[in-house]
């Protein structure tokens, strides 16, 4: 077997280097704002259960995605990842956040990364969670936890009803009007990923029409196409890519 060397993993086309997992929802939403951004990057798709070496050497945290810049600076977590694509070159139909509504953004993904994420994984992984109690030791109930999902997703159903009232049409809302923002593409992949825990249910379920609407439009777009386009995992030495390709 050909053995890596550190040439194998260096920057080989100048760009900032992306490790990723094309269906991690914070690997993700990271690749949005890339696309969005018209950045390019060079891609390395990786399986979780075999990260490459490299990416634990620059991030011994072992989470997707990580983004390592030509200058040897490393950017791990996705929303500053997001925030590094954003600053290159703001997407043009992004609307830029004035001081409240980004209080509010920031508030809504830390409730959505937080409480969201924890409901979430505990409702698609029922049997990898253990309650506890004095008496006994059972797997968690996945309907409490999708129940507490619900009702963050009511909230954000909420403001893009409220949304689509004030600008008078059903069609295209997001959560700051009718132009989309880091909000919701830092918070789509997730809901996106609520919905396929149990799609059947999440179709039918009633009472979502504002949310749907905002997902369908998302899940149609150009946008999630290009940033869920497959890539083979990487290994040191492989041709590089880019990405968008
Ligand atoms: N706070 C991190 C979370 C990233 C994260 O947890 N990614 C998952 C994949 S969806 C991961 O890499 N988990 C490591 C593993 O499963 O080994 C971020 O926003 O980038």
């Amino acid at each position: 077997m050909k053995q890596p060397n550190a040439l194998d993993c260096a920057h080989q086309l100048g760009l900032p280097v992306l490790y990723t997992f094309r269906r991690c929802p914070y690997a993700m939403r990271a690749r949005l704002a890339i696309v969005a951004s018209g950045v390019k990057v060079e891609v390395r798709e990786l399986v979780l259960r075999a990260k490459p070496a490299h990416m634990l050497e620059i991030s011994p945290k072992g989470t997707v995605p990580v983004l390592w810049l030509p200058d040897g600076t490393v950017i791990d977590e996705s929303l500053d990842v997001m925030h590094w694509a954003v600053g290159q070159n703001f997407p043009a139909d992004w609307l830029a956040l004035n001081a409240e509504q980004q209080q509010q953004c920031d508030q809504w993904i830390a409730l959505l990364d937080g409480e969201f994420k924890r409901n979430l994984d505990r409702y698609k992984y029922p049997h990898r969670y253990h309650v506890k109690t004095e008496a006994e030791t059972y797997t968690c109930d996945p309907l409490e936890h999708r129940a507490a999902c619900e009702k963050i997703l009511a909230q954000w159903n909420a403001v893009l009803e409220q949304q689509a009232q004030q600008q008078g049409q059903q069609q295209g809302s997001y959560l700051f009007g009718s132009q989309p923002s880091f909000a919701d593409y830092a918070i789509l992949p997730f809901v996106r990923q609520f919905r396929i825990a149990d799609q059947a249910w999440f179709d039918t379920a009633p009472g979502y029409d504002a949310l749907k609407n905002w997902l369908g439009i998302f899940l149609d777009s150009s946008l999630l196409e290009q940033a869920m386009v497959k890539y083979s995992p990487w290994q040191p030495g492989d041709m590089p890519l880019t990405f968008p390709g």
